[in-house]
């Protein structure tokens, strides 16, 4: 069992993500809900995880599905009360489970009470909390664009003013220049860890120092500063996790965030490596690079090694399937999520794995009014706007919508994948009656027992942990495979991201390696379709 008073036990522990709307009601309202997740920890007691990151379960308008906050200190009613939140606190810690919330600090709701006082005028002690600047109606202050698309500026007629909203226009930003706002954030963030939350996941951290007027969103001059004082002032417990959310991270800035000394955060996730396969924005797709992407990671194993920390994830609720982005969602399903799980797994850092993942869930194939998701509903008008075909922009839809991680958990092959006996807010991937947790757990070979695996392996061997990372083959364009030395032991990890057959010559000292895990029976020289194999060697044996 991990101590988790001890600062950087995150180091030997994997997390899963629950976006709570989507993992499974429990009382006929379609939508999921608190106490659905309570019922099913045991079933992410026996995947093996050792925290879960929540998704936002405040109280909520849910223009965003929750990341729209309207009161930090309650919960969104449909998923429960504040009794239910302190049952699943408890339920999962009982499990050896910590409960990692999602900090939505960069902006609230515009129904926030704190947003409703700031409208009523100039004057009001409120009004301050958010970024205002003088205006006419049709004159901004400047031409910034907001994330969701349009202006990044709001008009407000009775102010003759301007909010700022790098989001939704329903997702006004909290101006962090102002020292009460930063201090009625580290009091909310003491409120929930007296509530025995043990780590937060800190939505957007690295825009909460904007500048509009130089135009600058992430990265502003004061951000580390605000950080510190950020985790002095609310993270003082050594073995409080915390992961910001950082898009703008490149190695430098991770090692800043992530500094040992435990100055600012545990660890940043960091977006680098999955830009890599767009051109332009994210809804310009194109196939992946591999040897850029081996590159990718490469950098950031070394860079990172021994002065920061890595968070590790292919998935999340705002990326598409990893299987059906860069596997092969068809005949190879199986495999190929078994072969990119193998392949994060197997580095250093902190494994983070999105609901559904675990039982290699797919995209799902909508039409253009399905969609849900205000960044997808608001492509879909834009591209209009701009003369793209329907055609062209429902592939980009289908390919990278944030709807595609959104579909309901499957649990089973009954209606609805067990997921609620009412009616889903949005609606179950038609393939669920093949892929569900039941049917993985009942297959020893499924996706879900490979998972099960590589979190006991990384518990088991710390050069998992530990090891430093050696990039073999950097060229080849099927195959990613690396080599993790650690005092006394190596661990070879070899994936072939292809539907093809490739000879691999195993390095001579991993001969006499032992096996640790594979995805079809063990194999001579040559790599069959979406092959992985891990293979361990211990110094002197
Ligand atoms: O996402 C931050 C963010 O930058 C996203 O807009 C991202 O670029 C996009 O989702 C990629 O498709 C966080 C949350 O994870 C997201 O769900 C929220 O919508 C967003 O912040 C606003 O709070």
């Amino acid at each position: 069992m991990l101590d988790k008073t001890k600062f950087g036990w995150w180091k030997s522990a994997v997390f899963y993500q629950i976006y709570p709307k989507s993992f499974q009601d429990s009382d006929g309202d379609g939508l999921g809900d608190i106490p659905g997740i309570v019922r099913r920890l045991d079933y992410l007691q026996k995947l093996g995880v050792d925290g879960i990151w929540l998704s936002p379960v405040f109280a909520s308008p849910q223009a965003d599905n929750g990341y729209d906050i309207s009161d930090y200190r309650a919960i969104w009613p449909p998923y429960g009360t504040m009794e239910d939140m302190e049952t699943l606190i408890r339920e999962a810690k009982r499990r050896g489970i910590s409960i990692i919330m999602d900090l939505v600090l960069n902006h609230t709701s515009d129904e926030h009470p704190w947003f409703r006082q700031a409208l009523k005028g100039r004057d009001n002690p409120f009004h301050d909390y958010y970024v205002w600047r003088d205006g006419s109606p049709d004159c901004p202050p400047n031409d910034m664009r907001a994330c969701f698309g349009g202006s990044a500026w709001e008009y407000v007629p009775e102010l003759g003013q301007y909010y700022f909203h790098q989001f939704a226009v329903k997702q006004p930003d909290l101006n962090w220049d102002d020292p009460k706002v930063r201090r009625e954030l580290y009091d909310m963030i003491r409120f929930w860890v007296e509530k025995g939350v043990e780590g937060f996941r800190l939505d957007v951290i690295d825009q909460v120092a904007k500048e509009p007027d130089r135009m600058i969103t992430a990265r502003g001059p004061k951000l580390h500063g605000y950080i510190r004082e950020l985790s002095r002032e609310a993270f003082p417990e050594p073995g409080l996790v915390t992961v910001g959310e950082a898009w703008s991270a490149d190695t430098e800035e991770a090692k800043r965030w992530s500094a040992p000394d435990g100055s600012e955060l545990s660890m940043v996730f960091q977006f680098e490596h999955m830009t890599l396969d767009q051109r332009g924005e994210k809804w310009d797709a194109v196939p992946l690079n591999l040897p850029a992407l081996k590159r990718c990671y490469e950098r950031w194993q070394r860079e990172l090694h021994g002065v920061g920390w890595n968070s590790l994830f292919l998935s999340n609720h705002d990326l598409p399937r990893v299987v059906s982005r860069w596997g092969d969602d068809g005949k190879y399903r199986v495999e190929s999520a078994k072969c990119l799980a193998a392949m994060v797994h197997g580095m250093e850092g902190t494994p983070y794995i999105f609901q559904g993942e675990e039982i290699g869930m797919t995209n799902v194939p909508m039409e253009l009014d399905g969609y849900e998701d205000l960044e997808t509903v608001n492509m879909i008008a834009e591209r209009r706007e701009r003369g793209y075909s329907d055609a062209d922009i429902l592939a980009s839809a289908r390919a990278r919508s944030r709807d595609n991680a959104r579909t309901p958990m499957q649990w089973d092959d009954s209606d609805n994948a067990g997921f609620t006996s009412g009616t889903p807010w949005f609606g179950v991937n038609g393939n669920y009656k093949e892929i569900n947790v039941e049917a993985a757990l009942r297959d020893p070979d499924s996706v879900f027992w490979f998972y099960r695996r590589l979190i006991g392996l990384r518990k088991t061997y710390p050069v998992f942990r530990e090891g430093s990372f050696e990039l073999l083959l950097p060229e080849d364009e099927d195959i990613f495979a690396y080599i993790r030395r650690a005092e006394g032991e190596q661990l070879l990890v070899v994936c072939n991201l292809s539907g093809r057959e490739r000879a691999f010559q195993v390095p001579a000292e991993f001969e006499r390696g032992e096996r640790l895990l594979g995805n079809y029976p063990d194999g001579g020289p040559v790599l069959r379709p979406w092959e992985t194999r891990t293979v361990y060697l211990r110094d002197g044996k």
